[in-house]
């Protein structure tokens, strides 16, 4: 996983609002353990690269453990959307921030390697965004969104949005203490990405399948896709939407609400 992936830098994490422009006062301004763990690793070979990724997981998972006490208590439903890069996953968080943003309070963290993009999108829907940007880094992880949440402060009886960063392999293995795991899958990506990609969708709760509204112009196959998934997770819950056309919208809505009503968190590790 990430430690033989290419996100064992010392590159620094940047924290953004909407617009900001990275600048030299962001660096090193908050370091991870798995960097100086990464530190160790390149210069005293003390690590195999097997021990590195259990310290590496083993910390995030404490981490994860503070972060969900914290959620729990204040009752606060936080969903980690996690897909590969251009799924839909802003898309159907403006969508589901316009539809939701009248009856209850949504704060959301963007994870990206570079830019402010994301957080822009979400900062004109009007909900509260902070941006992480990863720079090589190819997940989020439950110290970054700790950091985030501080900066925050969700409210009580709330929904947090954590967007992480697009990728179909790293983000699966750090827990950062969510209710609930969201993939994303659209059409255009093929239905065999639950079999390539198992991880992902075994630690998932819930798929997502976007981009319906293209069906007519594609070879995928829905349910073909609904039985990979199942073959990996047979407690997967499927929605499918069109982010874009605003299609299908209304039973993921109202299971978020669902969700809300009683949020009670499980560790996500694989
Ligand atoms: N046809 C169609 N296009 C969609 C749909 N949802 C999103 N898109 C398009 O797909 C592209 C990527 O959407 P984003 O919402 O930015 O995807 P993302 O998963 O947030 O991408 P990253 O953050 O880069 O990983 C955009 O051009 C969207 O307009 C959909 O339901 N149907
Ligand atoms: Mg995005």
């Amino acid at each position: 996983m990430c430690a033989t992936c290419g996100c064992d830098t010392d590159d620094a994490v940047k924290y953004l609002m909407p617009g900001e422009v990275a600048s030299a006062h962001h660096h090193h301004d908050h370091h991870h353990d798995h960097h100086h763990h990464d530190h160790d690793h390149h210069h005293s070979h003390d690590h195999t690269v097997i021990d590195l990724e259990r310290d590496i997981l083993t910390k995030n998972n404490l981490m994860a453990e503070r972060n969900r006490g914290y959620l729990e208590a204040k009752n606060i439903l936080t969903i980690n959307l996690v897909s590969s890069p251009g799924s839909g996953k802003t898309t159907l968080l403006e969508k589901t921030i316009k539809l939701l943003k009248d009856e209850i309070p949504i704060m959301v963290i963007e994870g990206d390697q570079q830019t402010t993009n994301d957080a822009d999108r979400i900062n004109a829907t009007g909900a509260k965004v902070m941006q992480v940007n990863t720079g090589k880094g190819c997940h989020l992880d439950a110290d970054m969104v700790q950091h985030a949440m501080k900066h925050l402060q969700p409210k009580e009886n709330s929904i947090l949005f954590i967007e992480n960063v697009g990728n179909l392999v790293c983000p699966s293995m750090f827990d950062l203490g969510e209710t609930k795991r969201v993939v994303i899958m659209s059409t255009t990506e093929g239905e065999d990405k639950p079999i390539k990609y198992p991880t992902m969708f075994e630690t998932s709760d819930i798929c997502v399948i976007n981009k319906t509204d293209l069906l007519p112009y594609l070879d995928f196959d829905l349910e073909k896709a609904k039985e990979y998934a199942l073959r990996v997770n047979h407690h997967l819950t499927f929605f499918e939407v069109s982010a874009t056309k605003e299609s299908g919208l209304d039973a993921w809505v109202a299971w978020l609400k669902h969700e809300l009503a009683h949020v009670t968190i499980t560790p996500h590790t694989h």
